[in-house]
């Protein structure tokens, strides 16, 4: 007779936990700020299905057929993440979207009776998204209210291009991080279905995706590359937080250098914002 697994001790369980206490410790996810989700795929779940024996269903507002069959980790609506680590089992769920794409079943996890994050659609549509660009390869969404990107929004023109531009000249590694540049939008209420399709439609040619006002979006295989992705904004964010604050950059790293970076790395920056001149602040 084989012992059934302890999903608490799976490696996604794990790193779900460490990238939340992470972010946490970060300062992104105040209170229930943030929310992430990984795909599972069928080899993962597989030594756990049979000790999974919830039946409970959550409906989604608008279906997504493409997602049918797929398993899915995800943060609880309201949790708070500094909790996560505390009790895994109350903070997280494993669900498994229906055949018809209309509702998720909850497998494992929200044992205290909650659900999945109130930013099921935009992660959801952004799987979708991602998927389908990445040929597969793109398994986690995740959000968060990281502070120097969110301050930013206040003070740069949120062009797309000139975002990118900002970002990538305020520390080196940027344009290889991130060579498809960063997404934008209009403030739009959180928790719905057009913010969900604002940001998947985004998701389509960045990996980042600002929500101004309120946060950021990031995609990756793992859940090290969203967190680094992310991190690596943010810490630039940071950067160009500090050089605005002592009266604005008197030098930075010129077109030429952008250009032979993405040479050096093979990455193919994203062409409007290497052809952009000069980044500029909201109403300049
Ligand atoms: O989960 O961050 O955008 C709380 C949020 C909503
Ligand atoms: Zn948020």
């Amino acid at each position: 007779m084989t012992m059934a697994l302890h999903t608490e001790e799976s490696w996604f369980v794990a790193g779900m936990v460490k990238a939340t206490s992470d972010m946490w410790l970060k300062g992104w996810d105040e209170r229930n700020g943030g929310n992430v989700s990984m795909r599972l795929m069928p080899e993962d779940v597989e030594p756990y299905l049979s000790s999974w024996s919830g039946t409970r269903l959550s409906p989604l507002g608008e279906p997504v057929p493409e997602l049918a069959g797929q398993y899915f980790i995800v943060t609880g609506t309201g949790k708070y993440f500094r909790n996560v680590q505390l009790d895994p089992e109350a903070n997280l769920g494993v669900v498994r979207v229906r055949p018809d794409g209309a509702a998720v079943e909850i497998l494992w996890g929200y044992s205290d009776g909650g659900g999945p994050t109130s930013e099921l659609a935009s992660h959801f549509k952004s799987h979708r998204t991602r998927q389908k660009v990445s040929g597969g390869t793109d398994r986690v969404i995740m959000h968060c209210h990281a502070t120097n990107l969110l301050a930013l929004t206040y003070v740069l023109d949120l062009d797309p291009v000139n975002v990118t531009r900002a970002l990538w000249e305020a520390s080196t590694e940027c344009l290889v991080v991130f060579p498809q540049g960063v997404g934008t939008m209009p403030w739009l209420v959180p928790g719905t279905d057009v913010i969900g399709d604002a940001t998947a439609g985004e998701m389509a040619s960045h990996t980042l995706v600002l929500w101004p006002f309120h946060g950021v979006f990031g995609t990756g295989a793992s859940l090290d590359e969203a967190f680094g992705l992310i991190d690596t904004a943010e810490k630039a964010s940071e950067v160009l937080v500090k050089v605005l604050s002592m009266g604005g950059p008197r030098q930075t790293i010129s077109t030429q250098n952008l250009i032979d970076l993405g040479k050096r790395f093979a990455v193919q920056p994203m062409p409007e914002a290497i052809a952009l001149e000069k980044w500029k602040l909201a109403g300049e």
